[in-house]
């Protein structure tokens, strides 16, 4: 069986392709958007802006500049992370004759609003060193039990479990607020030295992301170990899986354009959708290239992903694409069929992704110069990989 029809030469615009590249990528960024809110409780001066801080890198909720949500709750969105809100009772104090009443009500509607301005993850902090829990606390990590929100007690500024009469504070916490042990995480955001130079490292904090994501979906959990700045491995791998939901997305999108009977003109159709799908990627991977470089890398991919499959006309429209690189001009046409066209997309994308990975130090030096060669090994391996899932 062929996958072309007999070739003609079509015209392409460029410039036009590349803002429909634009506007898909945009289309998609919106559409799996994923919001990250974060509502952190405690009393005040027990942590909890160290602790974001510690996690996201970011002066977050320190200053006095978040949005006002109630009285107890400030609103602070992060400049690094467009998508990541931190909601922070700032200053608590339990024991003012409102303070618990207006936190439950901020709860209780919060549940009504939409699923992206939802509140994902409670992290509820204790801190060690004041060595007690009280009944305000209690009452109010038992609303926000009720209420059903996702929740971790933060147990902050741990330094000492046990104290002088081997009582573990861990124990304590767990057993007052009747949970399993697994949901109170020891932390310490800061580097602390004792008084005899002994340094104390940070701690807790993965296992604090970790106890946090299995609570959460699996959209959320990813969106925390994407954000999170702590654990450069998790974010890494979160960032790979993330990106290869979007390739997904975009294949079946090239699948479906193929579909569609327009005679000879499927190339001309599919290369916005994978320019767009490059775009996609090198953001994810904290990288903006121009539409030069968009373009040369779909063309470059082409050609050795037409390579992977055996379909020698898309090595001839990859140099013809190369040759009209910035402007107008023609490349030998042919339609695609919708299985070749999800695979190529899948397989252009994966190989990307994995590119990119493992050039991760470097990755401004790389992006200037396109060589075929570059990309074979991650085209075959895709390709390997793509093979193997397909036949399942
Ligand atoms: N030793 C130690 N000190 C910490 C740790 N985390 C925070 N601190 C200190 O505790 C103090 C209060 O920390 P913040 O993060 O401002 O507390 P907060 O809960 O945000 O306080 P409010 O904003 O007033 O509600 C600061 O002096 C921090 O440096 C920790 O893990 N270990
Ligand atoms: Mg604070």
């Amino acid at each position: 069986m062929s996958n072309t029809q007999a070739s003609e030469m079509i015209p392409v615009d460029l410039s036009a392709a590349f803002l429909q590249a634009q506007t898909i990528y945009k289309e998609v960024k919106e559409a799996t958007k994923s919001k990250l809110n974060i509502l952190i409780v405690g009393k005040t001066g027990y942590g909890k802006s160290t602790l974001i801080n510690t996690i996201f890198d970011e002066k977050l909720a320190q200053s006095g500049t978040g949005k006002p949500i109630t009285q107890e709750i400030k609103c602070y969105t992060s400049t690094k992370q467009p998508d990541l809100a931190i909601y922070d009772s700032r200053g608590l104090e339990l024991n003012a004759p409102d303070t618990i009443t207006n936190i439950e009500q901020f709860l209780s509607s919060n549940h009504s609003k939409d699923p992206n301005e939802q509140i994902h993850i409670v992290w509820f902090c204790i801190a060690e060193p004041s060595r007690r829990l009280e009944n305000p606390e209690i009452e109010l990590f038992k609303a926000i039990k009720q209420h059903k929100f996702p929740l971790v007690a933060v147990i902050t500024k741990a330094s000492q479990d046990k104290d002088e009469n081997g009582q573990s504070f861990k124990a304590f916490v767990q057993g007052k607020l009747n949970i399993d042990e697994s949901q109170v995480v020891r932390t310490r955001a800061l580097e602390i030295e004792d008084d005899d130079g002994n340094l104390q490292k940070p701690k807790g904090i993965d296992e604090l992301l970790e106890q946090s994501c299995k609570y959460m979906d699996e959209g959320k959990a990813n969106a925390l170990a994407r954000f999170q700045a702590y654990n450069k491995e998790q974010r890494r791998q979160a960032n790979i899986a993330h990106a290869k939901t979007l390739v997904n997305r975009y294949a079946a999108s090239c699948s479906a354009a193929a579909a569609t009977p327009i005679p000879f003109s499927d190339i001309a159709i599919l290369m916005p959708i994978q320019i767009g799908m490059i775009l996609h990627i090198s953001n994810i991977f904290g990288i903006n290239i121009s539409k030069e470089n968009a373009a040369q890398l779909v063309a470059t991919l082409t050609s050795v992903v037409g390579a992977a499959f055996g379909l020698r006309f898309l090595t001839q429209i990859a140099g013809n694409l190369l040759k009209i690189i910035p402007g107008l001009g023609s490349v030998t046409g042919g339609a695609i069929n919708a299985t070749i066209a999800f695979g190529a997309t899948k397989v252009m994308g994966n190989a990307y992704i994995a590119y990119l990975d493992s050039n991760i130090d470097h990755l401004t030096d790389i992006l200037t110069d396109f060589k075929p060669d570059i990309f074979k090994s991650y085209v075959d391996s895709a390709k390997v990989q793509y093979d193997k899932t397909a036949k399942a």
